[in-house]
């Protein structure tokens, strides 16, 4: 198939050997590229190992429209076993270095073994290097940004990890062109535990298409398609922090640890406020909806905020000041942490202060206090210690019913949505193939316009359909999901981009298989590296049960087990899973994955 360099790269950091492999046909035609190459290797190549051993791989993996010219195709999977869940970990990040990896001539570059002392890679096409990195160990990722563009020139791809990787933090992430994030369950702690810093690269070729002239022509009329939508000029001046205040006219805000679901100084933090204060923006490469909202933080630096930053470390935290607010979010992307985890940390934290779980003291809104636990968490010092490995490590210690508003599933923090009044979205969230992720199936805001109280298989439905679609097509084409679901760009282009690509023209249900392919796939391979299954891992947080918010339209709603539960139920009969929530033997050879079920099966899973 045309459209892919073919090529995947190969680093051993133990031993310094690089190789240069070919990707089989096979695996283009089931996996298609991203996450689906990831799940692949990481099925066939990471068994039973320590994630933070260097037996563990680490893969930075694009599809067949990445760096592509057509609407925000510079995005790029970074995967890994994850430190912080056990299971499948991955995150999609905006980056130059997508773009370059397929230009040097590789879809995929996979980096294993460990290296003795700090390093980074170069990679400049065939030439690949590993370079010493102890003069840029221990710097923030913006420090090593321009180190790094000073020396081998401002158009690279760059990649890095700030202190908190090098740290070994588990929800520690990958940082690219000073705000751009990406690989929550722990992909930064991954690469320090390899002691690599970074990843440079430089490609100066081109990836040959089967329709060349038709690809450029139907991706000039994407971009202006995009620009014509009824929303684009609002989506250029919030992006995705117009999500604040509907997340607050709705009651499902995380606040004070997602207590309540309404937060009284919200205007403070949403994107009006943003509007105001807002004095650039920035994105991923070859994108024309560039939503990266520039501000001056509290000591007058720039920062780069997003509607889950903010969310998360804003009224979760009791916080009502943005340039505040972007000061924390600044700290968190110099030292490379994923600032979802982070704020279910330190809310966490605070929530534990007030009940007297802890001794130090800190209250809600405290912003003195939060910014000195940022700086503890990214050098694992202090109570930083306490939740350097996520919140369900901290509740398991300190005990005493504190699990019940961890706010985690499967290790991984829930992101920016309080779901005690949203079934649907609870249910995304237990069943996201990386714990508590909202990346794979946004119910929330249909389930709000539709019918938010009903637990339906309906609903449950449309989860999957979701999770087809924004965790299988987007995270294999490995190209940015916001035009779809932001301005409605059409699903229909990317059968057409593909053909133009590929000259093979796929059918949505051909996506949807390869999407749920990968769907089983991921599920073994938590099964796998679990010993097993027990479907509690697929509930959300207790809390969402057990405490209603005391304020808000929806005061006085919880999520109901029982209810859920049938959910769950319906979901594993849907997906042709035991209700144990393991694939059935047929589920797993129906999409070709026979060794899979042989494998699962001998240790008597299936
Ligand atoms: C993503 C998660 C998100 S989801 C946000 S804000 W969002 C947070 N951003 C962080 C950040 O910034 N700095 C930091 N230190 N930690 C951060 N953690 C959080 O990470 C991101 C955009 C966004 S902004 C979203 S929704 C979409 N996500 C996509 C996706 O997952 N797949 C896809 N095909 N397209 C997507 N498009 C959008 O990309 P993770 P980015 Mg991201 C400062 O990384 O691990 O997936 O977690 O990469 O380049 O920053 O783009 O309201
Ligand atoms: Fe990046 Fe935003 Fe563009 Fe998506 S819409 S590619 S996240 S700048």
């Amino acid at each position: 198939m045309k459209g892919y360099t073919g090529r995947l790269l190969r680093v051993n950091l133990s031993d310094g050997k690089v190789s240069k492999e070919a990707i089989s046909d096979s695996m283009k035609e089931n996996f298609l590229g991203g996450r689906g190459f990831a799940i692949k290797l990481l099925w066939d190549e990471v068994k039973h190992v320590d994630p933070l051993s260097e037996e563990n791989k680490i893969i930075f993996s694009t599809g067949p429209l990445t760096g592509q010219p057509l609407p925000s195709s510079g995005k790029m999977v970074i995967a890994s076993k994850s430190p912080l869940t056990g299971g499948y970990g991955d995150g999609n990040i905006g980056t130059m270095a997508s773009v370059h990896l397929r230009r040097a001539g590789y879809d995929v570059a996979v980096v294993e073994g460990k290296s003795e002392k700090p390093c980074y890679l170069l990679i400049e096409d065939d030439k690949v290097q590993i370079k010493d990195a102890s003069g840029l160990w221990g710097k923030s990722t913006f420090e090593c940004q321009d180190i790094l563009e000073e020396r081998h020139g401002k158009n690279t791809g760059v990649l890095l990890i700030g202190p908190g990787g090098e740290n070994r933090v588990r929800f520690s992430v990958v940082l690219s062109q000073k705000g751009r994030a990406g690989g929550r369950p722990g992909m930064g702690a991954v690469m320090g535990s390899k002691n690599l810093k970074g990843i440079v690269i430089k490609g100066s070729g081109t990836i040959p298409v089967a329709d060349e002239n038709k690809l450029k022509a139907m991706g000039k009329q994407g971009y202006a398609d995009i620009m014509a939508k009824g929303n684009y000029e609002f989506w250029k001046r919030q992006g995705t922090m117009q999500v604040l205040d509907w997340c607050h006219q709705n009651a499902c805000l995380p606040t004070f640890n997602f207590r309540e679901s309404v937060f009284e100084h919200s205007k403070q933090l949403d994107g009006a406020m943003l509007e105001k204060i807002k004095v650039d923006r920035k994105g991923c490469p070859l994108c024309n909806m560039q939503c990266g909202n520039i501000v001056n933080d509290a000591s007058a630096h720039p920062s780069e905020l997003d509607y889950e930053n903010v969310g998360m470390l804003g009224p979760n935290l009791g916080m009502k000041d943005l340039r505040e607010v972007a000061l924390l979010n600044r700290m968190a992307d110099e030292l490379g942490l994923d600032t979802i985890s982070l704020g279910s940390c330190i809310a966490f934290l605070m929530e534990a202060s007030e009940k007297g779980l802890i001794k130090e003291k800190m209250g809600w809104g405290d912003f003195e206090s939060a910014r000195k636990l940022v700086a503890d968490i990214g050098r694992g010092e202090g109570l930083g210690k306490l939740v350097a490995h996520g919140v369900r490590s901290a509740a398991k210690e300190i005990g005493r019913g504190s699990e019940k508003w961890a706010m985690q599933v499967k290790g991984l923090e829930v992101s920016a949505y309080n779901c005690h009044a949203c079934p649907g979205m609870a249910l995304s969230f237990g069943t996201s193939p990386i714990g508590g992720s909202h990346k794979d199936a946004w119910i929330i805001s249909w389930e709000i316009s539709t019918d938010r109280s009903s637990y339906s298989e309906d609903k449950v439905k449309k989860v999957i359909e979701l999770q087809r679609l924004r965790g299988g097509l987007f995270e294999c084409l490995t190209v940015c999901r916001l035009p779809w679901v932001e301005v409605d760009f059409g699903l229909h282009w990317y059968p057409e981009y593909m053909e133009a690509i590929t000259g093979r023209r796929f059918s949505m249900e051909e996506f949807d298989r390869i999407g749920d392919r990968v769907y089983n796939l991921m599920r073994a391979y938590w099964i796998r590296e679990n010993g097993g299954w027990d479907r509690q891992a697929d509930y959300p947080p207790a809390r969402w049960f057990e405490e209603a918010p005391s304020s808000g339209s929806l005061e006085g709603v919880k999520l109901d087990r029982e209810k859920y539960d049938q959910m769950l139920s319906w979901y594993y009969e849907l997906r042709g899973w035991s209700q144990q929530g393991i694939p059935l033997k047929e589920t797993l050879e129906q999409f070709g994955l026979k060794g899979v079920a042989e494998e699962l099966g001998h240790n008597g899973h299936v």
